[in-house]
């Protein structure tokens, strides 16, 4: 494993020759003038821990014979930032020090950059086989090559708890990873409380405590944001909502199979052709766009294909609805206007909210026209490849996912296992490329970025960190880092082992990404 290398790996690093400051952690001065930053100040306090983990203010500091780095001093061009991130906000920042300075200068033209930096300089921190800390001599400067780096975490299949959720927040941190999209609703439970709409998490989350309340959901993106990350809420409609139906009865269309009898063999849908339903909606999401402060939203819209649209069709309701609205037999009509009900419902809440859809919705060509794409599907890696060529090449936006379902557990290192014959393979996320497909740049540059999903059945409190990290680590750092410098999983290897064993320090419970090794002083 390597010391002091940087996870992901920034874009321009200048090592003095191996050169090493030596720096003593109890002493060593975080600063900035940005006083009032609360943004700046809670993270100077951070990473004065993270930069050395294990160590305890009686540890004593031997002599050496190399220069003191004394100090690092923040500088943020535009000040601090009262607001939220957002979407395109400036992660880049540079850092310098050299072989005879005792001060290292960070600087970012905005505070998400300071943070960005600060995390760069404290990996650049490392305690040697004598016990002593060092700190790599390098000048870095460096930019995410995507704006949206993301994490899934579904909360209705298990619960998490907000403890859990804001450890997860703090591993995204440390890998550079910016959003954090929260699957809160399905067909297991609704742990969203909603203030108007109470019963919806009095009766369909999985008992009244396994829910998250206005303050713990405030209390969530608050924590985001001190590290720089977007929380992008998804509510998943017209399909995954059989839980609402608890709090909300009648919000389901009851499914008959084609000889009209009631079935259950169709996945239960939402029922778009009573106004009610839209009514309650419009309420539901009013809140829900007023409580998340992220100009982003997700809707869901998956798994409503040939094999589960007939639930609405078969129903002798629905079917006569569609019959007098001229729609005839065609459900994808009705799904269509029920999406074109959810834009003008956004319209009227948060008139600048942009909205992602899973991506079956723009393979039915029922899509709005801005609306933003989240690949996950895909045969295999090619094919979903095609699939981020298809859409960018109808102007959408893209979020790609499909290679980094970390839920799909094999044996092995599957962050970036190299098996020629083995391409098709969902493990091997250090490869995968969200922009490996025959398009043009324009196409191209709509490419937003990518998520690492965790779907829910078999995660739980217990497992998500192992699960997760380190090996959405190589998602974090495909999708941040230069892809000409980052093509090789033998030169990811040892610094990913370091990188696990860093966060393993920082007191994080991640699992081995490369199979036998060891983390020196457990790190
Ligand atoms: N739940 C929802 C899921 C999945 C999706 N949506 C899913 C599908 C296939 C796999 C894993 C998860 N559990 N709402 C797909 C976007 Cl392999």
């Amino acid at each position: 494993m390597t010391r002091g290398e940087v996870w992901p790996l920034p874009w321009n690093v200048t090592t003095f020759n191996n050169f090493t400051h030596s720096v003593n952690p109890g002493t060593f001065r975080f600063t900035s003038t940005l006083v009032n930053c609360d943004i700046l100040q809670q993270a100077l306090q951070r990473y004065r821990k993270w930069a050395f983990p294990g160590y305890t203010s009686t540890q004593e500091v031997s002599k050496t014979s190399k220069i003191y780095l004394a100090q690092i001093d923040v500088q943020v061009v535009k000040g601090c930032d009262n607001g939220y991130p957002q979407m395109g906000m400036d992660e880049s920042y540079t850092l310098q020090f050299n072989p005879t300075s005792t001060t290292a200068i960070l600087k970012a033209n905005e505070v998400w950059g300071a943070l960005r930096g600060l995390e760069s300089f404290s990996q650049l921190i490392f305690k040697d086989s004598e016990g002593n800390w060092n700190v790599r001599t390098t000048t870095i400067s460096d930019k995410p090559r995507f704006p949206h780096r993301g994490i899934l975490l579904d909360c209705s299949r298990h619960y998490l708890s907000v403890g859990i959720i804001k450890r997860n927040l703090d591993l995204m941190a440390m890998n550079k990873m910016n959003v954090f999209h929260w699957h809160l609703t399905d067909i297991e439970s609704f742990p969203y409380v909603s203030t108007k709409f109470p019963d919806l998490s009095a009766k369909g989350a999985f008992t009244p405590k396994h829910v998250y309340t206005p303050t713990q959901i405030k209390s969530v993106i608050d924590y985001a944001r001190l590290r720089g990350i977007r929380v992008v809420a998804e509510f998943d409609t017209p399909g995954h909502v059989s839980s609402w139906e608890a709090g909300k009865p009648g919000i389901l269309a009851t499914c008959y199979d084609d000889k009209g009898k009631n079935d259950t063999i169709y996945p239960t849908l939402l029922d778009p052709t009573k106004d009610e339903n839209l009514q309650f909606l419009q309420q539901f999401f009013d809140e829900a766009l007023n409580l998340f402060p992220d100009n982003y939203m997700h809707f869901g819209g998956d798994e409503t294909d040939q094999y589960q649209l007939p639930c609405w069709v078969n129903n002798p309701t629905i079917g006569k609805w569609m019959q007098d609205q001229g729609m005839g037999k065609n459900n994808t009509a009705l799904l269509h206007y029920y999406l074109s009900k959810l834009v003008q419902m956004v319209e009227n809440s948060r008139p600048n909210a942009s909205m992602i859809f899973w991506q079956e919705v723009l393979d039915q060509n029922v899509a709005p026209s801005n609306a933003i794409a989240h690949v996950w599907t895909g045969e295999d890696y090619q094919d979903s490849m095609q699939e981020m060529d298809h859409v960018t090449k109808n102007g959408h936006f893209a979020i790609y996912s499909s290679c980094w379902y970390i839920n799909l557990i094999k044996y092995g290192a599957v962050w970036g296992y190299v098996d020629k014959n083995d391409l098709h393979d969902r493990g091997m996320y250090y490869q995968c490329n969200p922009t490996d497909f025959n398009g043009t740049d324009a196409q191209k540059e709509l490419v937003l970025g990518g998520e690492a999903c965790l779907w829910g059945e078999f995660v739980d409190g217990t497992n998500i960190i192992s699960r997760l990290w380190p090996n959405a680590g190589a998602t974090a750092e495909r999708l941040w880092s230069d892809l000409a410098q980052t093509k090789s999983v033998d030169a990811a290897w040892p610094r990913l082992h370091e990188h696990q064993c860093r966060m393993m320090a920082r007191g994080y419970e991640v699992q081995p990404a490369n199979g036998p090794s060891f983390c020196p002083d457990f790190w």
